[in-house]
């Protein structure tokens, strides 16, 4: 059984690491792979849903996740479509994605690749904004994740990763509301929820979340600020550390990933939000979303010192 089992694309990425200098640094993204391998790090048991093409691209995917200690039995090939991959460069504003992944392997996703029954042997089920955002039948095989779930008493835990590249904002907001009333923890951050809402302040965004019928738990990211966890009856601010970053790619997933994993291990709520807090932090001082997730080690002495 697992602790976590995550639902989503995985993607190829290429970092323009120096700017202007024509050299991309391979990698490997997509939220929800991402998430799953900074648990495993963590010491997690994590399982990934999703379709690679049957490319190289999948097959280098497919030998991360097992050298990342993921397991694959829900991982379907599909030979009619291509693994997606993306480009990340770094502005003045910070990182810019460019995706290619239309018609991916992974947008082919359907209720029916959720057969394996994988989905009710967790503790946590891990679906994001771009779970949902790739396709329809993405989004249809997310609810039925989600149904599966809940009927299954497993934990559902989303994050709104909003790219709005994938989705209009309307169809994103309609689509985001119906889902963060079936969660037990969301998991939005602050940049998100303004294109969503309007709302610039914490804690009129928390209000506006309640609003939309989430239930359990939801931890508001603040990027550098750190993060405000609501329980349904605190709220409470976890501080932001401060650390040298180079490239803040993937340290929303490697925040969720690293949560869950604490929870799994016992942690209380505010623990486990300090722990991820921490985590994400780290990973933002190497380039990629992958490569640069710390280990426990590492989190446990940023924490010490902090
Ligand atoms: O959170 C980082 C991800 O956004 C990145 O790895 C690429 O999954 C990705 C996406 O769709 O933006």
């Amino acid at each position: 059984d697992f602790d976590i089992v995550a639902l989503g694309e995985p993607l190829l990425e290429f970092n323009q690491t120096r700017p202007g200098v024509p050299e991309f640094l391979q990698g490997y993204g997509g939220d929800t792979s991402n998430a799953v391998i900074a648990a495993s790090r963590q010491g997690a048991r994590c399982a990934y849903l999703t379709r690679v093409g049957a490319d190289a691209f999948g097959e280098q995917l497919l030998a991360l996740w097992r050298a990342e200690g993921v397991d694959t039995g829900g991982v379907l090939v599909d030979a009619q479509a291509h693994t997606g991959l993306y480009f990340v460069q770094h502005g003045p504003q910070g990182h810019v994605f460019s995706y290619m992944r239309r018609d991916s392997a992974a947008s082919r996703m359907q209720p029916g690749d959720l057969a394996h029954g994988l989905v009710q042997r967790a503790r946590f089920l891990h679906v994001s904004g771009i779970s949902m955002a790739i396709s329809a039948s993405a989004c249809d095989t997310v609810f039925a994740a989600i149904g599966l779930a809940r009927a299954a008493g497993v934990q559902v835990c989303l994050d709104s990763n909003l790219r709005l590249r994938l989705w209009p904002v309307d169809r994103a907001r309609a689509i985001l509301r119906e889902a963060i009333g079936l969660t037990d923890v969301f998991l939005p951050s602050m940049d998100d929820m303004q294109h969503l809402t309007g709302h610039e302040d914490p804690s009129r965004t928390l209000d506006w979340i309640r609003d939309a019928g989430a239930r359990g738990v939801v931890v508001l990211k603040l990027g550098k600020s750190g993060a405000v966890l609501d329980d349904g009856e605190h709220r409470r601010a976890i501080v932001g550390l401060r650390v040298a970053s180079v490239d803040a790619t993937g340290a929303g997933d490697c925040f969720a990933g690293s949560l869950l994993a604490r929870r799994a291990q016992g942690d209380a709520w505010a623990d486990a939000v300090r722990y991820a807090n921490a985590a994400a932090a780290l990973s933002t001082q190497g380039y990629g979303a992958v490569q640069p997730l710390p280990r426990p080690e590492d989190v446990r002495a940023l924490l010490a010192r902090a």
